[in-house]
């Protein structure tokens, strides 16, 4: 890695996002190739500017193949989402996006927009875009304005916006109050793929809900990481989340065993 998570982490509080090279290793890249050219070939491009029609994306990575577990759970990241988040987080996304030649730019938008919160607020949504290919500002890596996650303004679709280079392996994360979107591409030659695994506080409602995405009956064979991440978890010595007055983690095993 070329920084520590510290440093990572007063990188996304200054200027709204980091980039960490060197994150995910060679077995995890070929892992994920291999997932991804399966979950690749069961979806369609994009039908509106917003999803890219030259962009296709997948979503529940996590219902889908057991591949991506070790990058979702990953302590290193999690020391960061917690670091911006606080101790309470869970998971709130779990995605691909490819963007292909010919793709035009994603409208820049805020992550945490799903929210209806006032701003500013304290940092509640915390994403990551991990490079499956070398992401340039050719083939479509991910825009964003730096700093603006401390604007209170709407998103000002004519700000200056810097493309996100990363080589493949490194990973791309970003305060959800960031105004970003995808790249346009103009590389007829380079297809780019990003794995998608976005975390928010713990105490909101998830952007894709988790439990119904995983099948219950499968949650018991999981890294217990990835159970509590799921959202089986309490948190506020137990009273928020509980089931009955329980860890609805014990109560959903018992359930499905
Ligand atoms: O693909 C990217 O680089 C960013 C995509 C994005 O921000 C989104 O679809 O919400």
């Amino acid at each position: 890695m070329n920084k520590s998570i510290a440093e990572a982490i007063t990188e996304v509080q200054r200027d709204g996002y980091t980039v960490i090279e060197d994150f995910l290793t060679d077995d995890q890249l070929r892992d994920s190739e291999e997932a991804l050219v399966k979950i690749e070939s069961q979806v369609e491009f994009g039908r509106d500017i917003f999803s890219g029609t030259r962009t296709k994306r997948s979503s529940n990575l996590v219902g889908l193949t057991r591949a991506f577990d070790n990058v979702v759970i990953d302590e290193r990241m999690l020391e960061l989402v917690r670091g911006v988040l606080g101790p309470d987080i869970q998971l709130s996304i779990s995605a691909m996006i490819k963007i292909f030649p010919g793709e035009t730019h994603q409208p820049l938008h805020q992550d945490d927009g799903l929210w209806p919160a006032p701003r500013p607020h304290q940092p509640f949504v915390l994403n990551t875009m991990y490079a499956i290919d070398d992401f340039t500002a050719e083939n479509g890596g991910t825009t964003l304005v730096p700093g603006s996650h401390q604007s209170t303004d709407p998103v000002d679709q004519e700000a200056e916006r810097i493309a996100v280079s990363m080589p493949r392996g490194a990973v791309l994360a970003w305060d959800g109050a960031t105004w970003h979107g995808g790249g346009a591409s103009v590389d007829d030659a380079a297809e780019r793929c990003g794995l998608n695994i976005n975390y928010n506080a713990g105490w909101l409602k998830q952007q894709e809900n988790q439990f119904v995405c995983i099948p219950q009956e499968e949650v018991p064979s999981l890294p217990k990481q990835l159970q509590r991440l799921l959202g089986y978890q309490t948190s506020f010595g137990g009273i928020l989340g509980g089931a009955h007055g329980r860890d609805p983690l014990d109560v959903l095993v018992e359930r499905v065993s």
